[in-house]
Protein backbone atom coordinates (compact mmCIF):
# COMPACT_ATOMS: atom_id res chain seq x y z
CA UNK A 1 0.00 0.00 0.00
CA UNK A 2 1.75 3.54 -0.63
CA UNK A 3 2.55 5.63 1.84
CA UNK A 4 -0.42 7.65 2.52
CA UNK A 5 -0.06 10.85 4.58
CA UNK A 6 -2.18 12.60 6.61
CA UNK A 7 -1.77 15.79 4.40
CA UNK A 8 -2.42 13.67 0.91
CA UNK A 9 -5.22 11.83 2.55
CA UNK A 10 -7.01 15.24 3.47
CA UNK A 11 -6.23 16.68 -0.14
CA UNK A 12 -7.83 13.62 -1.99
CA UNK A 13 -10.84 13.69 0.98
CA UNK A 14 -11.14 17.21 -0.05
CA UNK A 15 -11.00 16.45 -4.00
CA UNK A 16 -13.74 13.95 -3.61
CA UNK A 17 -15.97 17.06 -2.06
CA UNK A 18 -16.01 19.48 -4.59
CA UNK A 19 -18.07 21.83 -2.00
CA UNK A 20 -15.39 21.83 0.84
CA UNK A 21 -13.13 24.56 1.08
CA UNK A 22 -9.30 24.68 1.85
CA UNK A 23 -10.23 26.10 5.16
CA UNK A 24 -11.46 22.53 6.47
CA UNK A 25 -8.30 21.34 5.81
CA UNK A 26 -5.65 23.33 7.27
CA UNK A 27 -8.20 22.96 10.55
CA UNK A 28 -6.97 19.51 10.42
CA UNK A 29 -3.80 20.02 9.22
CA UNK A 30 -3.04 22.39 12.01
CA UNK A 31 -4.51 19.84 14.42
CA UNK A 32 -2.27 17.56 13.22
CA UNK A 33 0.66 19.48 13.73
CA UNK A 34 -0.25 20.74 16.95
CA UNK A 35 -0.65 16.96 18.07
CA UNK A 36 3.05 16.30 17.10
CA UNK A 37 4.46 19.03 19.30
CA UNK A 38 2.31 17.55 22.14
CA UNK A 39 2.83 13.78 21.71
CA UNK A 40 6.54 14.98 21.65
CA UNK A 41 6.47 16.52 24.97
CA UNK A 42 4.38 13.67 26.49
CA UNK A 43 6.93 10.92 25.27
CA UNK A 44 9.58 13.28 26.91
CA UNK A 45 7.84 14.33 30.13
CA UNK A 46 9.84 11.55 32.32
CA UNK A 47 12.99 13.21 30.80
CA UNK A 48 11.86 17.04 30.57
CA UNK A 49 11.13 18.77 34.09
CA UNK A 50 7.30 18.87 32.73
CA UNK A 51 5.35 16.53 34.67
CA UNK A 52 3.98 17.44 38.40
CA UNK A 53 1.61 19.58 38.84
CA UNK A 54 1.55 23.02 38.65
CA UNK A 55 0.57 23.46 41.93
CA UNK A 56 -2.52 25.66 40.34
CA UNK A 57 -6.42 24.69 39.41
CA UNK A 58 -8.26 24.88 35.92
CA UNK A 59 -11.74 26.00 35.80
CA UNK A 60 -13.22 22.84 37.25
CA UNK A 61 -10.75 23.15 40.52
CA UNK A 62 -8.80 20.25 38.99
CA UNK A 63 -5.16 20.50 39.49
CA UNK A 64 -3.45 21.70 35.99
CA UNK A 65 -0.58 19.16 34.93
CA UNK A 66 1.88 20.99 33.13
CA UNK A 67 1.80 18.89 30.13
CA UNK A 68 -1.90 20.08 30.67
CA UNK A 69 -1.09 23.79 30.25
CA UNK A 70 1.80 22.69 27.62
CA UNK A 71 -0.93 21.32 25.06
CA UNK A 72 -3.64 23.91 25.73
CA UNK A 73 -1.25 26.30 24.70
CA UNK A 74 0.01 24.19 21.63
CA UNK A 75 -3.22 24.01 20.19
CA UNK A 76 -4.30 28.08 20.55
CA UNK A 77 -0.98 28.66 18.98
CA UNK A 78 -0.97 26.53 16.13
CA UNK A 79 -4.81 27.16 15.46
CA UNK A 80 -5.19 31.19 15.96
CA UNK A 81 -3.54 32.31 12.87
CA UNK A 82 -4.45 30.49 10.10
CA UNK A 83 -7.88 32.62 9.21
CA UNK A 84 -10.29 29.66 9.91
CA UNK A 85 -11.55 30.12 13.28
CA UNK A 86 -13.38 32.57 14.02
CA UNK A 87 -13.70 31.07 18.25
CA UNK A 88 -12.28 28.49 20.14
CA UNK A 89 -13.22 26.86 23.57
CA UNK A 90 -10.97 24.79 25.68
CA UNK A 91 -11.23 22.60 28.70
CA UNK A 92 -8.92 24.38 30.37
CA UNK A 93 -10.76 27.73 29.51
CA UNK A 94 -13.94 28.81 31.57
CA UNK A 95 -14.90 31.61 28.57
CA UNK A 96 -14.52 31.17 24.96
CA UNK A 97 -11.16 31.73 23.37
CA UNK A 98 -11.52 34.84 20.60
CA UNK A 99 -8.91 35.15 17.67
CA UNK A 100 -6.22 37.86 18.63
CA UNK A 101 -7.79 40.91 16.77
CA UNK A 102 -4.67 41.11 14.28
CA UNK A 103 -5.52 37.76 12.57
CA UNK A 104 -8.17 37.19 10.09
CA UNK A 105 -11.48 35.57 11.20
CA UNK A 106 -12.58 32.42 9.38
CA UNK A 107 -15.72 30.20 8.98
CA UNK A 108 -15.16 27.51 11.70
CA UNK A 109 -15.09 27.56 15.49
CA UNK A 110 -12.81 24.79 17.52
CA UNK A 111 -13.95 23.14 20.62
CA UNK A 112 -10.98 20.37 22.30
CA UNK A 113 -10.06 19.19 25.60
CA UNK A 114 -6.00 18.92 25.07
CA UNK A 115 -4.95 16.53 27.06
CA UNK A 116 -7.70 14.34 28.72
CA UNK A 117 -6.52 11.80 31.27
CA UNK A 118 -3.90 14.22 32.61
CA UNK A 119 -4.35 12.77 35.86
CA UNK A 120 -2.93 9.37 34.45
CA UNK A 121 0.40 11.50 33.02
CA UNK A 122 3.21 10.89 35.91
CA UNK A 123 1.79 7.07 35.75
CA UNK A 124 2.74 6.96 31.94
CA UNK A 125 -0.60 6.08 31.19
CA UNK A 126 -2.26 6.82 28.02
CA UNK A 127 -3.66 10.21 27.22
CA UNK A 128 -5.21 12.01 24.93
CA UNK A 129 -6.88 14.83 22.69
CA UNK A 130 -10.11 15.37 21.86
CA UNK A 131 -11.39 17.94 18.77
CA UNK A 132 -14.65 19.30 17.51
CA UNK A 133 -15.01 21.43 14.70
CA UNK A 134 -18.30 23.26 13.29
CA UNK A 135 -19.31 25.68 11.13
CA UNK A 136 -20.64 29.25 12.65
CA UNK A 137 -24.52 29.67 12.82
CA UNK A 138 -24.41 32.51 10.94
CA UNK A 139 -22.70 33.90 7.73
CA UNK A 140 -21.00 36.78 9.29
CA UNK A 141 -18.00 37.80 9.21
CA UNK A 142 -15.28 38.69 12.23
CA UNK A 143 -15.71 37.31 15.96
CA UNK A 144 -17.80 34.34 16.45
CA UNK A 145 -20.43 33.84 19.38
CA UNK A 146 -21.22 31.84 21.98
CA UNK A 147 -23.27 30.19 19.93
CA UNK A 148 -21.23 29.06 17.48
CA UNK A 149 -20.10 26.74 20.28
CA UNK A 150 -23.47 25.85 21.64
CA UNK A 151 -24.54 23.61 18.39
CA UNK A 152 -25.66 19.76 18.65
CA UNK A 153 -22.86 17.45 17.80
CA UNK A 154 -25.18 16.68 14.82
CA UNK A 155 -23.96 19.54 13.32
CA UNK A 156 -20.39 19.14 13.50
CA UNK A 157 -18.20 19.03 10.15
CA UNK A 158 -15.09 17.29 12.05
CA UNK A 159 -14.21 15.32 15.10
CA UNK A 160 -11.80 12.83 16.36
CA UNK A 161 -9.07 12.44 18.80
CA UNK A 162 -5.79 11.77 19.03
CA UNK A 163 -4.11 9.00 21.61
CA UNK A 164 -0.59 8.93 23.05
CA UNK A 165 0.16 5.71 23.97
CA UNK A 166 2.53 3.47 22.96
CA UNK A 167 2.15 5.17 19.68
CA UNK A 168 0.74 8.55 18.62
CA UNK A 169 -2.69 7.63 16.29
CA UNK A 170 -4.75 10.52 14.91
CA UNK A 171 -8.31 9.27 14.34
CA UNK A 172 -10.82 11.58 12.84
CA UNK A 173 -14.01 11.76 10.20
CA UNK A 174 -15.74 14.29 8.45
CA UNK A 175 -19.01 12.12 7.89
CA UNK A 176 -17.45 10.11 5.50
CA UNK A 177 -16.53 7.39 8.13
CA UNK A 178 -13.36 7.10 10.08
CA UNK A 179 -9.60 7.01 9.39
CA UNK A 180 -6.73 6.77 11.88
CA UNK A 181 -3.14 7.43 11.38
CA UNK A 182 -0.32 6.77 13.20
CA UNK A 183 2.85 9.11 14.17
CA UNK A 184 5.97 8.10 12.40
CA UNK A 185 8.29 10.03 14.84
CA UNK A 186 11.12 9.63 12.03
CA UNK A 187 9.56 12.15 9.63
CA UNK A 188 7.05 13.94 11.91
CA UNK A 189 4.08 12.69 9.60
CA UNK A 190 0.71 11.03 10.26
CA UNK A 191 0.48 7.93 8.05
CA UNK A 192 -2.85 5.91 7.10
CA UNK A 193 -2.73 3.39 9.13
CA UNK A 194 -6.52 2.25 9.86
CA UNK A 195 -8.45 3.41 6.96
CA UNK A 196 -12.10 3.31 7.37
CA UNK A 197 -12.31 2.31 10.94
CA UNK A 198 -15.68 0.05 11.77
CA UNK A 199 -16.50 -0.98 15.26
CA UNK A 200 -16.38 -4.82 15.09
CA UNK A 201 -19.93 -6.76 14.64
CA UNK A 202 -20.65 -8.50 17.28
CA UNK A 203 -17.97 -6.41 19.53
CA UNK A 204 -16.23 -7.91 22.09
CA UNK A 205 -17.94 -8.56 25.13
CA UNK A 206 -16.03 -5.83 26.83
CA UNK A 207 -17.82 -3.48 29.53
CA UNK A 208 -15.69 -0.23 30.56
CA UNK A 209 -17.49 1.77 33.41
CA UNK A 210 -16.22 2.86 37.10
CA UNK A 211 -17.87 0.21 38.72
CA UNK A 212 -16.41 2.02 42.55
CA UNK A 213 -19.49 4.10 42.00
CA UNK A 214 -21.80 1.27 42.14
CA UNK A 215 -23.64 2.09 44.95
CA UNK A 216 -24.51 5.34 43.82
CA UNK A 217 -26.10 4.47 40.42
CA UNK A 218 -29.54 3.94 39.25
CA UNK A 219 -31.66 0.99 39.79
CA UNK A 220 -31.49 0.63 35.92
CA UNK A 221 -27.76 1.10 35.76
CA UNK A 222 -27.22 -1.44 38.54
CA UNK A 223 -29.62 -3.86 36.42
CA UNK A 224 -27.91 -2.70 33.13
CA UNK A 225 -24.40 -3.83 34.74
CA UNK A 226 -25.87 -6.97 36.25
CA UNK A 227 -27.13 -8.38 32.98
CA UNK A 228 -23.92 -7.97 31.03
CA UNK A 229 -21.65 -9.65 33.73
CA UNK A 230 -24.32 -12.66 34.23
CA UNK A 231 -26.02 -13.27 31.03
CA UNK A 232 -23.72 -11.33 28.55
CA UNK A 233 -20.28 -13.11 30.04
CA UNK A 234 -18.86 -9.82 29.86
CA UNK A 235 -14.82 -8.79 31.11
CA UNK A 236 -14.53 -5.62 32.39
CA UNK A 237 -11.76 -2.92 31.33
CA UNK A 238 -11.76 0.10 32.38
CA UNK A 239 -7.95 2.66 32.42
CA UNK A 240 -9.73 5.69 34.05
CA UNK A 241 -8.03 7.74 30.80
CA UNK A 242 -11.32 8.33 28.63
CA UNK A 243 -9.45 8.16 24.69
CA UNK A 244 -8.08 5.57 26.13
CA UNK A 245 -10.64 3.70 26.90
CA UNK A 246 -13.00 4.93 23.55
CA UNK A 247 -10.41 4.07 21.57
CA UNK A 248 -10.35 0.30 22.93
CA UNK A 249 -13.85 -0.08 22.53
CA UNK A 250 -13.63 1.43 18.95
CA UNK A 251 -11.10 -0.85 17.61
CA UNK A 252 -12.71 -3.85 19.67
CA UNK A 253 -16.17 -3.29 20.09
CA UNK A 254 -18.06 -3.56 23.78
CA UNK A 255 -19.61 -0.57 25.91
CA UNK A 256 -17.91 2.62 27.21
CA UNK A 257 -20.30 4.25 30.30
CA UNK A 258 -20.05 7.33 32.52
CA UNK A 259 -23.41 7.52 33.79
CA UNK A 260 -25.23 9.70 35.78
CA UNK A 261 -25.29 8.58 39.49
CA UNK A 262 -26.36 9.87 42.81
CA UNK A 263 -23.43 12.41 43.31
CA UNK A 264 -23.00 13.71 39.72
CA UNK A 265 -26.80 13.86 37.82
CA UNK A 266 -24.94 14.35 34.79
CA UNK A 267 -22.25 12.72 35.18
CA UNK A 268 -18.79 13.53 34.81
CA UNK A 269 -17.53 14.09 30.95
CA UNK A 270 -18.09 17.09 29.18
CA UNK A 271 -20.47 17.78 25.83
CA UNK A 272 -19.41 20.18 23.75
CA UNK A 273 -15.17 19.19 23.94
CA UNK A 274 -15.54 14.80 24.88
CA UNK A 275 -18.42 13.39 24.00
CA UNK A 276 -20.01 14.49 21.27
CA UNK A 277 -16.96 14.49 19.24
CA UNK A 278 -16.20 10.87 19.99
CA UNK A 279 -20.12 9.98 19.62
CA UNK A 280 -19.92 11.77 15.90
CA UNK A 281 -17.06 9.34 15.72
CA UNK A 282 -17.92 6.30 17.11
CA UNK A 283 -21.85 6.31 15.06
CA UNK A 284 -19.21 6.95 11.98
CA UNK A 285 -18.25 3.89 12.87
CA UNK A 286 -20.72 1.95 13.00
CA UNK A 287 -21.37 2.29 16.47
CA UNK A 288 -23.87 3.95 18.51
CA UNK A 289 -23.55 6.71 21.29
CA UNK A 290 -26.65 7.82 23.67
CA UNK A 291 -27.23 9.46 27.00
CA UNK A 292 -29.14 6.84 27.85
CA UNK A 293 -32.19 7.80 26.19
CA UNK A 294 -31.66 9.18 23.13
CA UNK A 295 -28.30 9.94 21.04
CA UNK A 296 -25.54 12.28 22.07
CA UNK A 297 -25.49 14.06 18.59
CA UNK A 298 -29.15 15.22 19.39
CA UNK A 299 -28.10 16.80 22.70
CA UNK A 300 -28.40 20.41 22.25
CA UNK A 301 -26.21 21.90 24.44
CA UNK A 302 -27.27 25.16 27.12
CA UNK A 303 -23.87 25.86 28.81
CA UNK A 304 -20.15 25.69 27.12
CA UNK A 305 -18.93 22.98 29.87
CA UNK A 306 -22.17 20.99 30.48
CA UNK A 307 -22.08 17.17 31.69
CA UNK A 308 -23.41 14.14 30.06
CA UNK A 309 -24.29 10.56 30.96
CA UNK A 310 -22.55 8.79 28.31
CA UNK A 311 -22.55 5.07 26.31
CA UNK A 312 -21.14 4.84 23.33
CA UNK A 313 -20.24 0.99 21.81
CA UNK A 314 -21.68 -1.57 19.59
CA UNK A 315 -25.22 -0.30 18.89
CA UNK A 316 -26.68 -3.95 20.17
CA UNK A 317 -24.99 -2.43 23.35
CA UNK A 318 -26.43 0.57 23.68
CA UNK A 319 -29.66 -0.25 22.79
CA UNK A 320 -29.66 -2.92 25.92
CA UNK A 321 -28.05 0.21 27.81
CA UNK A 322 -31.32 2.56 26.29
CA UNK A 323 -33.42 0.05 27.33
CA UNK A 324 -32.36 -0.51 30.75
CA UNK A 325 -31.67 3.14 31.83
CA UNK A 326 -34.87 4.71 30.11
CA UNK A 327 -36.47 1.88 31.93
P1 LIG B 1 -13.30 8.50 37.13
C1 LIG B 1 -9.84 11.57 33.46
O1 LIG B 1 -9.73 12.37 34.62
C2 LIG B 1 -11.28 11.71 32.96
O2 LIG B 1 -11.60 13.02 32.70
C3 LIG B 1 -11.47 10.85 31.73
O3 LIG B 1 -10.33 10.78 30.95
C4 LIG B 1 -11.88 9.51 32.30
O4 LIG B 1 -12.72 8.77 31.43
C5 LIG B 1 -12.63 9.90 33.57
O5 LIG B 1 -12.15 11.19 33.97
C6 LIG B 1 -12.39 8.94 34.71
O6 LIG B 1 -13.19 9.38 35.78
O7 LIG B 1 -14.42 9.15 37.90
O8 LIG B 1 -13.67 7.08 36.70
O9 LIG B 1 -11.96 8.56 37.79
Amino acid sequence: MAVVTLHRFIIEEERRHPEATGDFTSILYDVAFAATLISRAVNKAGLIDILGATGEENVHGERVQKLDEYANKVIFDSLDHGGHLCLMASEESEQPIPIPEQFPKGDYVLLYDPLDGSSNIDANVSIGTIFSVHRRRDQQTGDGALSDLLQPGVDQVAAGYVLYGSSTMLVYTTGAGVHGFTLDNSIGAFLLSHPRIEIPDPGKRIYSVNEAYSERWSDGQKALVDRLKKEGKFSLRYIGSLVADFHRTLLYGGLFMYPADAESPKGKLRLQYEVSPLSMVCEQAGGAATDGRKPILDVVPSELHERVPCYMGNKEYVELANECISG
